[in-house]
């Protein structure tokens, strides 16, 4: 198997993650991808992934699968053991419900507002983004506080229970850390009333599989 991606970026940190807890980490090659220099927008990136994002799992039949969540999903259930994204009909919906809750309000939010909002990657890809930057775009700052909101939201769950999705650590927290690696890159600290959200953060930096991934 292969993954496109770029180290250190947020999304491709879920995906590694989730490599690492699968013990699959050794059995991929990492195959890097220019961001900054936009190789993600040009055809041949787009022949595999019409989306334009990383990271995308390519098969050892040339099937590819992009989306985090369906390459969690796929390597998840490899083993016939799925740890991350739920083994019930009831943990399953969970870390469903949370997963896309910690995209639209989290890692997507600071995603749009990096990318509309501040100066993104830099000049190779301002074409495919918003062209008005230097204008803070009311529309990327929006993002900024929907993001802001996220943080807040994220830290009353955990007030309730360890994990994102419940008692154990899945794919929805994932996708959260990527969400808080993302925060940092676009500078929105997070506040620190945010007390359990910040434990959280430091309760899973020291779990085996991130610091792997992270690695
Ligand atoms: N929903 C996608 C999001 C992927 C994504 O946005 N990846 C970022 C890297 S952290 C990317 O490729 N950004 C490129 C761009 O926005 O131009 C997924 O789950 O894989």
């Amino acid at each position: 198997m292969k993954i496109h991606d770029i180290p250190g970026f947020p999304n491709p940190l879920r995906v590694r993650v989730v490599l690492a807890a699968k013990g699959l980490l050794d059995k991929v090659d990492f195959v890097p991808v220019d961001l900054p220099g936009a190789e993600h927008k040009r055809p041949p990136f787009l022949a595999i992934n019409p989306t334009g994002t990383v990271p995308v799992l390519e098969l050892d039949d040339g099937t590819y699968i992009s989306e985090c969540t369906a390459i969690t999903e796929y390597l998840d259930n490899l083993d016939g053991n799925p740890i991350l994204t739920g083994k019930t009909a009831l943990e399953k919906a969970m870390v469903h419900m949370m997963q896309k809750r910690a995209e639209s309000e989290l890692i997507d939010a600071i995603g749009i507002y990096f990318h509309h909002a501040t100066p993104g990657l830099g000049e190779a890809l301002q074409p495919y983004k918003h062209p008005e930057w230097e204008g803070r775009t009311y529309w990327g700052e929006m993002h900024r506080e929907k993001a802001l909101a996220g943080m807040h939201y994220f830290d009353s769950v955990l007030r309730k229970q360890p994990y994102i999705a419940g008692d154990f650590f899945s794919m929805a927290d994932a996708t959260v850390l990527g969400g808080l690696l993302f925060a940092f890159y676009a500078q929105i600290p997070v506040p620190s009333a945010l007390t359990a959200l910040l434990e959280w953060k430091e309760r899973v930096d020291q779990l085996p599989a991130v610091i792997q991934a992270s690695a």
